[in-house]
């Protein structure tokens, strides 16, 4: 008799069940309400006991002789198996030694990642948790995805809460004639949610968007960033001069007395020094279509028209937090608002702006206001630094350094302990070879992972941590309607652990175990959490059932109708500007803002301006890089999660990552599709495999990210990169000294054919050496 079960479990990218029999995972099926569900939920089942699982715990060879004096070996060294309690027994005494030592201020818990879904076992939140407990940490400041707009957006319009501020598809639907999206929106992207997908229904709405065929311009560098059931038009442009464009338009608007005086009038301050910007009253140099033209390579006749169109038809301007993530990436963000300003429709239906709608998949979906979320508690953390997750290097490098960040200053800790849980600093950090020397800096990396990936290999001590579908967890996001019962589909692979007990167990040996755990175990944990968000729930009129009910139901639906939730922030201040001002300083929408004014930053003014990045077509290094290198989300996997899965793999090409460029810049190089191909500059090199297409603007290159990182030589620092990592030449300077974000579309390298290949090795296991 086989024994068959099905069991719901759910990821970034999905709810999905899995059949058991006999112990073995046999299908996958996708979540039923699920309206559009992606291939990227077999990836999990299929990796989850992949050969690249971490067995047991393991320490780095030297590590056990000669501690943190062999500590230019991480990344290089082979690694010992051990047993759970020496391995506990050395974190313990490396935190225990550390904090007598260098107090608190020296443990790095920031540990920036996506980890996986489920409330509970989110490892970066049971890390916070289990430090903050343990006498503090120094965390992070800011996120890669959108960090300088939820730095510019409180200044302008008193929320950082910019995945809000959106005018939802189905309004599009409904209302909208024309969508001008900069950076477009690329459907890749719409796979996945932070923290889970519950329900893909973007690909529907669109879909619906295209039967009414409200027009949509995709102006990006690539053709490929339209949505795939819009037939839009694609009006190429260089990369990082968004802000030009739309200082182009805005001009037009303005020149032609075609923008919205008695909005700007009502709703926004200070827009009389940046009109004298604009006409150029203050600098001399009018922003019009002819200036913008010459350094953003939309046509003037293109500008003139399109400004003309936006005036007169619905306009909804969107933004991709892609285009925030370069150089001065505040601007775009500052600007998009302003023009919308200048078109005054934020108040109308269908009309206004968006920033990062279809970033992932829950933004721009309606949904019920007022959602709480199930949450373990992460307490209090006793030190008060956080440095912005793009200055980690300079961190680790340049302790007692001043860095100027958003009005303050901030003085760098001396870090001498990294703990990381639930991300991959070698994928999300740029200048990987700079950031692979800061590494090797502190006395004792500790890491938990699942899989053999390079923060794994990195690491002093390495705990395995179990997946998501070895514990029982529960799935809600702020993107989704539903909460979803995660339940365990197999035991922990081989010695695997959870997050959670490791900490649990560390806490236990330094004397606080009591109140890490309050006393409960997993479904302790699920129940109190469950009926903490239950009752918040109630109070605001949902009707939750009782966990058990929740549990053997699997799910609960917030309906719509209770409070829907609309573009609230800005067409309550619309509405009735006096009874909501926004939380600026002026209580209104800031075209120039007085408290950036006050900070006097060169590289970010206080109002919208062109500033020009410190590398794109017209820098001087130019001349020898000549390629603006674009790194985008991949298709085929979330980050670098699930790189060595059948699907992430499908995308790559004689094992590398695809890299595309334009056939004229591939012509001026003899390169053809699937040649492997050189990608360099003064920071690093890697391989990847050409593919010349026209769907990209000539003087551009792109390829995803999410490559295992994989030196060619990793005892030094700087070898070539074999598998198509794109971080090793990706810049890692702030935005600016207002946001610090992080700056991964700003880079230029040269791209030449690679005679011969350096086969990948980044999915092969570390040495590992026994003790005699
Ligand atoms: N060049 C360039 N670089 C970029 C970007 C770009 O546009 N260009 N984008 C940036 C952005 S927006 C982001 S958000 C970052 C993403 O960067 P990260 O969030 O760091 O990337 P992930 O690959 O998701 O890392 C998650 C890690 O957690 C591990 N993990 C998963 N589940 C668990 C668990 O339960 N327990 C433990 N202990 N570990 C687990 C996975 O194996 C994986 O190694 O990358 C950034 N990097
Ligand atoms: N499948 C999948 N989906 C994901 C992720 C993933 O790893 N895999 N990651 C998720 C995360 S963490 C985030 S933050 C979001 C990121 O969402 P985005 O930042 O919107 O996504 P990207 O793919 O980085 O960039 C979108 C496009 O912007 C264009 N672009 C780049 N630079 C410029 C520029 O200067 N100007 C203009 N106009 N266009 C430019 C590029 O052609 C690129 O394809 O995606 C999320 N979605
Ligand atoms: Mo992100």
């Amino acid at each position: 008799m086989s024994d068959y079960q099905r069991i719901q479990t759910a990821s970034h990218w999905g709810v999905y069940n899995v059949g058991v029999k006999d112990g073995h995972i046999s299908d996958v099926s996708p979540f039923p309400n699920d309206p559009a569900p992606i291939r990227m939920m077999e990836s999990l089942p299929q990796m989850v006991r992949s050969p690249l699982r971490i067995d047991q715990p393991y320490v780095r060879a030297s590590y056990l002789t000669r501690k943190h004096d062999s500590r230019a070996m991480r990344g290089c060294d082979a690694f010992v198996p051990v047993c759970w309690d020496e391995a506990l027994d050395l974190v313990e005494e490396g935190l225990r030694r550390i904090k007598t030592e260098y107090g608190n201020e020296s443990i790095y818990g920031g540990s920036y990642g996506w980890a996986s879904a489920g409330r509970l076992h989110h490892s970066p939140s049971v890390l916070k948790r289990f430090l903050g407990q343990f006498g503090g940490y120094v965390d992070k400041a800011g996120n890669h995805s959108f960090g300088a707009a939820m730095h510019i957006a409180p200044y302008v319009l008193g929320s950082s809460d910019v995945t809000s501020i959106v005018v939802p598809w189905r309004e599009i639907a409904e209302h909208t004639e024309l969508v001008v999206m900069f950076g477009g929106a690329n459907s890749k992207n719409m796979q996945i949610d932070p923290g889970g997908a519950v329900m893909h229904e973007t690909d529907g709405l669109l879909g619906a968007i295209a039967k009414r065929q409200v027009r949509f311009i995709n102006i990006s560098p690539s053709r490929d960033d339209t949505p795939s059931q819009i037939d839009g038009q694609w009006l190429p442009i260089i990369p990082n001069t968004d802000t030009v464009l739309m200082l182009g338009l805005a001009y037009v608007l303005v020149h032609e007395g075609r923008h919205d005086q008695q909005f700007v009038d009502k709703y926004c301050e200070g827009f009389a020094p940046f009109r004298a910007y604009l006409l150029g009253e203050s600098d001399s140099v009018p922003k019009n279509q002819y200036w913008a033209s010459k350094i953003c390579g939309v046509s003037t006749e293109a500008i003139t028209s399109l400004a003309r169109e936006m005036a007169t038809k619905r306009t909804v301007i969107t933004t991709a937090w892609s285009v925030q993530r370069a150089d001065h990436g505040e601007q775009p963000v500052w600007m998009t608002i302003v023009l919308a300003c200048l078109l005054g429709q934020i108040n109308k239906r269908g009309g206004g702006f968006s920033l990062g709608p279809g970033g992932v998949s829950g933004i721009g979906i309606e949904r019920p206001g007022n959602v709480p979320r199930p949450t373990l508690s992460l307490g209090r953390n006793p030190i008060d630094i956080s440095v912005p997750v793009g200055r980690v290097a300079d961190m680790l490098l340049n302790p007692g350094m001043e860095l100027n960040y958003n009005g303050s200053t901030l003085r760098m800790p001396d870090i001498k302990l990294i703990y990381s849980a639930g991300g991959n600093p070698f994928h999300h950090n740029a200048n990987l070879n700079r950031f692979v020397d800061a590494w090797r800096r502190p006395d004792l990396v500790v890491v938990h992972e699942p899989w053999w990936s390079p923060p794994a290999k990195y690491a002093d001590i390495v705990l395995p941590a179990t997946t998501s579908m070895e514990r029982n967890d529960i799935l809600a996001t702020e993107f989704q309607r539903h909460w979803i019962a995660m339940c365990q589909v197999i035991p922990p692979v081989a010695q695997s652990r959870n997050d959670f007990d490791i900490f649990a167990e560390l806490a236990d040996r330094l004397g606080f175990g009591e109140s890490y755990t309050e006393g409960r175990d997993e479904f302790g944990w699920l129940e109190h959490m469950y009926k903490g968000a239950r009752q918040k729930a109630m109070d605001v009129g949902y009707e939750p059932p009782p966990f058990e009910d929740f549990w053997d139901l699997g799910m609960y639906e917030f309906p719509l109708s209770v409070t829907n939730r609309e573009n609230s922030l800005l067409s309550d201040y619309c509405n009735d500007p006096k009874k909501y001002p926004l939380k600026t300083r002026s209580g209104k929408i800031e075209i120039f803002s007085q408290a950036i004014a006050e900070y006097k930053y060169q590289d970010c003014p206080p109002h919208p301006c062109w500033l020009e990045p410190v590398e794109w077509r017209n820098s001087p290094i130019a001349r020898k890089y000549p390629i603006h290198l674009l790194t985008n989300q991949p298709a085929g996997k979330l980050h670098s999660q699930l790189d060595p899965s059948d699907l992430s793999v499908s995308f790559k090409r004689k094992g590398k990552e695809v890299l595309s460029i334009s056939p004229t810049d591939a012509r001026a190089r003899d390169i053809n599709t699937g040649d492997i191909i050189k990608v360099f500059n003064d920071r690093g090199e890697f391989l990847a495999c050409a593919k010349v297409t026209d769907n990209i603007l000539d003087g551009v290159a792109s390829i995803p990210t999410g490559a295992w990182f994989d030196p060619a030589d990793p005892t030094t620092t700087g070898t070539i990169d074999k598998h198509g990592n794109p971080n090793v030449v990706t810049l890692d300077i702030g935005t600016s000294q207002l946001a610090q974000g992080s700056v991964a579309q700003t880079a230029l390298v040269q791209v030449e054919r690679f005679d011969g290949d350096l086969p990948v090795t980044a999915f092969q296991l570390p040495r590992i050496s026994h003790r005699s």
